[in-house]
């Protein structure tokens, strides 16, 4: 069933020019990719994992991830979320993992615009679970609300907090300032243990602020998280040094089921929010037959909808797709086509059943957000401040300008009320997908990479807090820095890279 493509080989080509680059500039010890070709089990040509086909058979139902329990009074909404051990059912086996609330997927939080969420927050995570290959402690966890506009500060997105087994917290998420239409997602970043904590279940719960549009509202709405995960002796397995640099899961999920099987009424329109929440794995998404219509992207719903053919999603970014079952009645595939170094994989089994109805998509949708980007396009940037931030490796390290977070972290200092253009240049042979917290930025210009990708995210009107930069390319993008001051991050959204240091500091004054 192997079948190395040609561009698996030209991926994994690059990744040994990374390596090659890692060892000549340094001596590195330990942390470098190092020569050898051997593939790991979990790695780039590793059996479905990484470069082969993976097509299994459908699989149960498809569900939803279950919604939190939510106390609401007035504005004020009130939830627990607990970082706690869990057996996890993965494909049939019993597998040990960490959760939120004894949950996978963990669950997802549904708040409005103009809400005040208070998380009473507790890390059960056991003190002996042990140390990673880093040597961080992987008992020591956090709380990020990826995407959401919010302060880094006190007790609200401050990523700089870090708790131990056993603390517990409370945290409090103004959302006067947030806008309706978005989904995000909630996650540990305690640099050193995110991406295992990730691998090993904590890969977040979803958020979603509620519509402010109307367009929407009426449509049958499913999430779906995609993870990928590999398991042995009834754990996920531990990650070597190398699987930092890049790692496949051999088992690929929607929220935590393989290939589940999804009903639509022959006419439907389903709205489908998906969000890449694997440490590693790109996908190429495609659905047979089937159009997909983007209203939404990272941060806002979009002015009107985007027909595509295929949606390219990195590690961190989320989409919001309508898909009308406008063909001949049967079964069509959700597949994720070949991208770096990942395979062909089966997610989604898409199931024509019920009585015919003919819903319609929207020919416009009425977002605010969507007319503001739409004015910033406009904008002349030439007198705006200029920044040129770089994704390098260091000695085996992550480093943004050649500095790495552990040691020399890169820090940009950012006035609150002002917009800047970022120019974020990837001097290595591989993707990155550049995340920044807080604010979510307009797209200006992608060099390299896909071309449909670049045209899609210079020309929609969506913010995005998180954009893939192509290997030896850029990515240039206008900046609002509002509302909120205080120290946060930006960094790169393949979570091993971030934990070897390709993270910087944000500090907004
Ligand atoms: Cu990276």
């Amino acid at each position: 069933m192997r079948h190395i493509s040609r561009r698996d080989f030209i991926a994994y080509m690059g990744i040994g020019a990374v390596a090659g680059l890692v060892q000549s500039c340094g001596g590195e010890s330990g942390m470098g990719l190092g020569s050898s070709t051997s593939m790991s089990p979990n790695g780039m040509m590793g059996g479905g994992g990484g470069g082969g086909t993976v097509a299994p058979p459908p699989g149960s139902t498809f569900q939803n991830p279950p919604i939190a329990q939510l106390t609401r009074n007035g504005n004020l909404v009130e939830t627990s979320i607990t970082a706690m051990p869990t057996q996890v059912n993965i494909n049939g086996t019993t597998v040990n993992m960490i959760t939120y609330n004894g949950s996978y997927p963990n669950p997802t939080i549904r708040v409005k615009s103009g809400d005040w969420l208070r998380v009473y927050y507790t890390n059960n995570i056991p003190a002996n679970i042990g140390t990673n290959v880093l040597g961080k402690d992987m008992s020591v966890t956090n709380l990020h609300t990826h995407g959401w506009h919010v302060s880094p500060s006190g007790n609200s997105d401050n990523i700089f907090l870090h708790f131990n087994s056993g603390d517990t917290f409370v945290f409090d998420f103004d959302l006067s300032l947030q806008w309706g239409g978005m989904m995000g997602f909630y996650h540990p970043h305690n640099h050193g243990t995110v991406a295992e904590q990730f691998w090993r279940g904590l890969s977040g719960g979803v958020l979603i602020v509620e519509d402010d549009s109307p367009e929407l509202q009426d449509y049958e709405e499913k999430v779906m998280i995609l993870t990928d995960i590999s398991v042995a002796n009834g754990e996920p397995t531990a990650w070597t040094r190398r699987d930092y640099m890049r790692i496949f899961g051999d088992t690929v999920m929607v929220n935590g089921q393989v290939n589940p099987v999804l009903s639509i009424q022959p006419g439907q329109v389903q709205r489908w929010r998906i969000i890449n929440d694997s440490v590693n794995r790109y996908y190429r998404l495609t659905l047979e037959n089937h159009t997909m219509y983007i209203v939404g992207t990272d941060v806002n719903l979009l002015d009107k909808p985007v027909p595509v053919q295929e949606i390219i999603l990195t590690p961190g970014e989320r989409i919001d797709v309508l898909v009308k079952a406008d063909q001949t009645p049967g079964v069509y595939s959700l597949i994720s086509n070949p991208i770096n170094g990942a395979g062909s994989v089966t997610l989604l089994t898409l199931e024509y059943s019920g009585s015919q109805t003919n819903d319609s998509i929207p020919a416009t949708i009425n977002s605010a957000e969507a007319q503001w980007v739409a004015s910033l396009r406009q904008m002349n940037t030439s007198n705006l401040r200029q920044v040129t931030m770089t994704l390098n490796f260091v000695r085996g390290r992550g480093a943004i300008n050649r500095q790495v977070f552990d040691f020399n972290p890169y820090i940009l200092t950012s006035q609150v009320g002002t917009y800047e253009v970022w120019r974020i240049v990837n001097q290595t042979m591989m993707d990155h997908p550049w995340h920044q917290h807080v604010d979510g930025a307009v797209i200006l210009d992608i060099r390299g990479g896909d071309r449909n990708y670049a045209q899609l995210y210079t020309s929609v009107n969506g913010f995005k807090d998180t954009i893939n930069v192509p290997a030896m390319g850029s990515v240039t993008m206008l900046v609002p820095v509002l509302d909120y001051t205080g120290d946060t991050v930006f960094h790169c959204h393949i979570l091993g890279h971030e934990d070897i240091g390709m993270m910087g500091i944000w500090r907004r004054v």
